[in-house]
């Protein structure tokens, strides 16, 4: 086996192909996920995935592990009661920025507060995919959604702060920088405390497109041309991505 089939070890590969569209980001986090669980060689019978409601949600289900598929906005919650039960396992969040800082936000607010040792990765597409193209808590200021034809009037949720003050690990990459994606996943996997990474990811279908973008591709180099990377940085500013820097928790 070569070393690139290795991640295939953690897929449901026999539910494939996922149905998600053409062009979607939600499978390059999915791989680049299963990509990471492979580098720390994480067991299959002692990890455990974690989803709210949405396009992204759907991920949980092609997982070749033991997953949970929960109600909108409430996979944080329980994701905590299994680390708190069996404390061995590695637990993992897989969604959406609505499902995570929208409806699930206020249970975000609390496991940052706790610190509590599990993953959350926020397939952060700006959008809600899922429901048609609403607006998201991290659609960017002005832009136009099917809820906001005039443009956004709010600023997007900038959770950095709140991670930085509870000394909890925040990352934020995107699906054109794959190497540093798997970095931010492989150290916030290892990090023991909460850890979330805001993987900004496309949304073609109901997003994308109105936004002008031809194609998937087209949103892939827009990444690559306005993300810069800091990691380790005291703060991220919007065309920055990386890991934040922290005192992880002893
Ligand atoms: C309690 C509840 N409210 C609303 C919905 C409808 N709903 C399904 S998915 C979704 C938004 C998902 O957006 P996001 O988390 O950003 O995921 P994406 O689809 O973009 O991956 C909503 C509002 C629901 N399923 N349950
Ligand atoms: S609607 Fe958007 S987020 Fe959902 S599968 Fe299609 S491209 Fe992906």
């Amino acid at each position: 086996m070569n070393k690139d089939s290795h991640f295939k070890r953690y897929l449901k590969l026999d539910l494939l192909p996922t149905p998600w569209c053409p062009g979607c980001g939600n499978g390059i986090v999915l791989k680049t996920i299963c990509q990471a669980f492979d580098e720390l060689g994480l067991p299959k019978d002692g990890t455990v995935v974690i989803s709210g409601i949405g396009c992204s949600g759907r991920s949980a289900g092609f997982f070749d592990l033991d997953s949970v598929h929960t109600a909108h906005g409430r996979a944080i919650p329980v994701a905590e009661g299994i680390k708190y039960a069996n404390d061995a396992l590695n637990v993992v969040v897989v969604s959406g920025d609505g499902d995570l800082l929208g409806i699930g936000g206020n249970h975000l607010l609390h496991a940052i507060r706790r610190n509590t040792n599990i993953t959350v990765i926020c397939y952060a597409n700006e959008i809600y995919g899922m429901t048609g193209g609403q607006v998201s808590p991290t659609t960017p200021h002005g832009t136009k959604t099917l809820t906001t034809p005039n443009g956004n009037p709010d600023y997007p949720a900038d959770v950095q702060f709140l991670f930085k003050h509870y000394n909890s690990y925040f990352a934020r990459t995107t699906a054109y920088h794959l190497n540093h994606m798997k970095k931010c996943i492989v150290e916030a996997l290892k990090f023991k405390g909460f850890s979330f990474v805001e993987a900004r990811t496309m949304c073609i279908v109901n997003y994308g497109r109105r936004l002008g973008y031809k194609n998937s591709n087209e949103m892939l180099m827009h990444y690559k041309e306005f993300y810069k990377v800091n990691d380790y940085a005291e703060e991220l500013a919007q065309n920055e991505i990386g890991i934040l820097k922290s005192t992880p928790v002893a």
